[in-house]
């Protein structure tokens, strides 16, 4: 018998078991896409709101990026190839105020997410409209998802139509709901409490600094 891959084994963080097959995760019903009334948004903390109708957003330059997919209920899902609008793209035509720090990802139903703009911008961060060269289906977000592949899936918000830049950074969906403000697989942040851990031990050893004074 063959033992697990080692290589493969490296790419998979700690908790999570690999599955080649991809679950739909969704809170609420997939929504309706209508071309006509689909728009993505960049607005908040911006010299001037810019809004991409879905023909004018069809015109944007593609890259294709490989990633792997870790999701906080334990799956990882390796090699996706996806194809869409990279992130640094949008943000060719947004001219974002310096004071901006965080971003609210914004998507169909009323879903959104939080997360750091150093995390958003970067190389591996694009707005996908196809997975392993098909179409994104409409379950997994199609027409247009958000893919960051540094933190768990919930942060890659499915039917994605909007940016908010923030100078705080306020929780998302499921991060009002317990789950981590960053999401970093690799260190399992998968729960706000551990958050509220990190921070009492903070505290307690700042306090004992004083006392020690
Ligand atoms: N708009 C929206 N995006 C979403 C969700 C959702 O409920 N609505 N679920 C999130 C969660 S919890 C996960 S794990 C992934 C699941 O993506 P998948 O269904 O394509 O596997 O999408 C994320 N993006
Ligand atoms: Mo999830």
């Amino acid at each position: 018998m063959k033992g697990p891959d080692p290589e493969l084994a490296k790419r998979l963080p700690p908790g999570q078991v690999l599955t080649a097959k991809w679950p739909v995760l969704t809170y609420g019903l997939t929504p309706r896409f209508d071309p006509r009334k689909w728009s993505f948004r960049c607005f908040g903390l911006v010299e001037q709101e810019v809004a991409w109708t879905w023909e004018e957003f069809l015109k944007l330059p593609r890259v294709e990026i490989a990633s792997d997919v870790h999701c906080v209920t334990r799956w990882s899902k390796l090699d996706n190839r996806w194809e869409g609008v990279h992130i640094r793209e949008i943000l060719k035509h947004v001219r974002i105020k310096p004071e901006a720090t965080a971003v609210m990802v914004h998507a169909d139903p009323d879903y959104t997410t939080n997360i750091a703009l150093s995390d958003l911008i970067d190389d591996d961060v694009l707005l996908a409209l196809k997975h392993n060269d098909r179409d994104l289906e409409p379950d997994h977000g199609g027409p247009c998802r958000l893919v960051v592949p540094k933190v768990y899936f919930w942060k890659s918000a499915k039917w994605v139509r909007g940016l908010e830049f923030l100078d705080v950074n306020p929780p998302g969906f499921w991060e009002v709901n317990g789950y981590h403000m960053r999401a970093d697989p690799w260190k399992e942040e998968r729960y706000s409490d551990q958050e509220t851990r990190a921070m009492q031990q903070m505290r307690a050893e700042a306090a004992r600094k004083l006392r020690g004074r």
